[in-house]
């Protein structure tokens, strides 16, 4: 698997580095190749450099458009060496073997981001040659090698200098594998560019994501907005739904959408969750999802008006009819009995979906969100801690019902923009507070809701989604009547949070993982 390299062609645009490069292979008694710029270059370095031209018989044309877009160079660049009839017809053709390619391409992505590059500059940047000869050599690393990464010289040169002119072939396929990312991160960049410029929705962008439907608009209507699914995802959002009456989704919606099944999903029992602005505004679990449902919409009615509510069950006429009373902007469940279906018809506006999916999401898929320029990407904040990894850290230690109702709203939790709050009672929440930048304003929040819709919170658990900083929210939720508390813990406060819990008698778990979501 080892080829003597004869011949190399060099024709690179980043000249750093190239005539030692050269010189090291000339010491080799390798014949160099090149391009017009790159040629110069050589020679004004003191070496010995045949034309391109020269090789092709064909000269230099469209001021460079046409430099090395020849048969000879490629048929020299893919020939299979052990194959009779691909070695009759480079005889037949007087085809001179390339042994080593040595390219790197016109420099796109800095002509594209300087600022004032005129469209046509732009484009006269886009290399069509080099990447056309990077990919031959690569696809043919049986037999030869393709450098693009000047970092990569000194290294080249002291395998062949240490093997007689010779490449392994590990070496030629990693550098073949190098190749293939550099001519993808290429073409990606000329891609984009063009997305940019077309201020545009493209149906494919990147490569990466596939347009499913344009949106009416985005968050607000001045922006314009478009859903995107990963290309060749097994499953996204809306891949299993199915929309049985209502408006268009809104960009809006299928955030919340997203939201809610990504909620809903915690729960075995039937369960129901009611979103609005991304957030629950309403959460239970009861024996059925009429029950659940009632218990969510109580916990903030004003709120779960226009919200986006989803169950785990089937919605039947009983649910239908609770679901008239209301304003309700999207309702979406594993299924619809026809008797539901034709009385929710009564409601034309509410979106009805069916969600097809039964599998859960994919643990493996990264969390990703945008800022300027980049993208933050990390590990979904998936699996929630058993109850064996939890700790009791009151002298009251709960019963299995308080137990039950802790988990339930650590669940919820988990689901709340920080810094997030969430009582519960008799397994349905009871208040939420979310998105504010002080702990202690989330607890203040989450009673003051609980106390609007004139629900108890005597016996009501408290869940935090991250460790208290002080002891004033503890306190505030222990006089509005809760008895238990769960949180991560970890706070140098931990020791008066908890004198203050063992004070007010109530017990309080720590689960030691936090769950921040912003
Ligand atoms: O304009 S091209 O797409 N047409 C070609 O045939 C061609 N061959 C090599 N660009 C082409 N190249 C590129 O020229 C190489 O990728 C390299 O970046 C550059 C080297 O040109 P010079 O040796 O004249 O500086």
């Amino acid at each position: 698997g080892e080829v003597r390299v004869r011949r190399a062609l060099l024709s690179v645009s980043d000249k750093t580095g190239i005539v030692e490069f050269a010189r090291g292979l000339a010491s080799l008694g390798v014949e160099l190749l090149s391009t017009g710029g790159t040629a110069t270059a050589l020679r004004e370095g003191g070496l010995d450099v045949r034309a391109v031209e020269d090789f092709t018989g064909f000269p230099e044309i469209m001021g460079g458009r046409v430099k090395t877009l020849h048969p000879k160079i490629y048929a020299g660049l893919l020939a299979l060496r052990d194959n009779d009839e691909h070695m009759a017809a480079a005889a037949e053709h007087e085809v001179e073997f390339v042994d080593l390619v040595c390219v790197n391409l016109y420099p796109f992505e800095q002509t594209a981001a300087r600022r004032g590059a005129t469209d046509h500059e732009v484009i006269e940047n886009i290399d069509i040659g080099g990447p056309t000869m990077i990919r031959a050599a690569a696809k043919n690393f049986a037999f030869t090698a393709v450098v693009v990464n000047p970092a990569s010289y000194d290294a080249v040169l002291q395998e062949l200098k240490d093997a007689g002119a010779r490449l392994s072939l590990g070496t030629r396929e990693s550098l073949a594998a190098e190749a293939f990312s550099y001519t993808a991160r290429y073409d990606s960049a000329i891609s984009r560019w063009f997305v940019e410029k077309q201020d545009d929705f493209p149906p494919l962008l990147l490569n990466a994501y596939e347009k499913v439907t344009d949106l009416a608009y985005g968050e607000n209507p001045h922006q314009r907005a478009a859903y995107y699914a990963q290309a060749g995802a097994r499953m996204h959002v809306l891949s299993m739904v199915r929309q049985l009456g209502g408006k268009e989704l809104s960009f809006n919606n299928v955030l919340d959408l997203n939201s809610a099944r990504l909620l809903v999903q915690e729960f075995e029992l039937p369960a129901c969750a009611i979103i609005k602005h991304n957030n629950p505004c309403g959460v239970a679990v009861g024996g059925s999802v009429t029950e659940a449902y009632s218990a969510a919409f109580a916990c903030d009615p004003m709120s779960a008006f226009g919200g986006v509510i989803c169950v785990n069950r089937t919605v039947d006429a009983t649910f239908a009819e609770a679901l008239l009373k209301q304003f309700c902007e999207v309702i979406i469940a594993p299924s619809f009995t026809d008797e539901a279906l034709a009385m929710l018809a009564a409601k034309p506006n509410m979106r009805i979906l069916e969600d097809g999916e039964r599998r859960g999401v994919n643990v493996a898929e990264r969390d990703i969100k945008r800022v300027m320029g980049g993208l933050l990407i990390q590990d979904r904040d998936m699996g929630l801690e058993d109850r064996t990894e939890m700790q009791v850290v009151t002298e009251r230690k709960p019963t299995e019902a308080e137990w039950g109702e802790m988990l339930f709203a650590w669940k919820v939790c988990k689901h709340v923009r920080s810094n997030a709050i969430v009582l519960s009672n008799d397994l349905a929440s009871v208040g939420v507070g979310a998105g504010q930048m002080s702990r202690v304003d989330s607890v203040r929040l989450a009673i003051e809701k609980a106390r609007a819709a004139g629900s108890s919170l005597l016996g009501a658990a408290m869940a935090s989604d991250a460790f208290f900083p002080f002891s004033d929210g503890p306190q505030l939720a222990v006089d509005a009547g809760i008895t238990t508390i769960i949180q991560p813990g970890g706070s140098k406060a931990d020791p008066v949070v908890v004198q203050a819990a063992n004070a007010a008698g109530i017990s309080m778990v720590l689960t030691h993982r936090r769950h921040f979501k912003h």
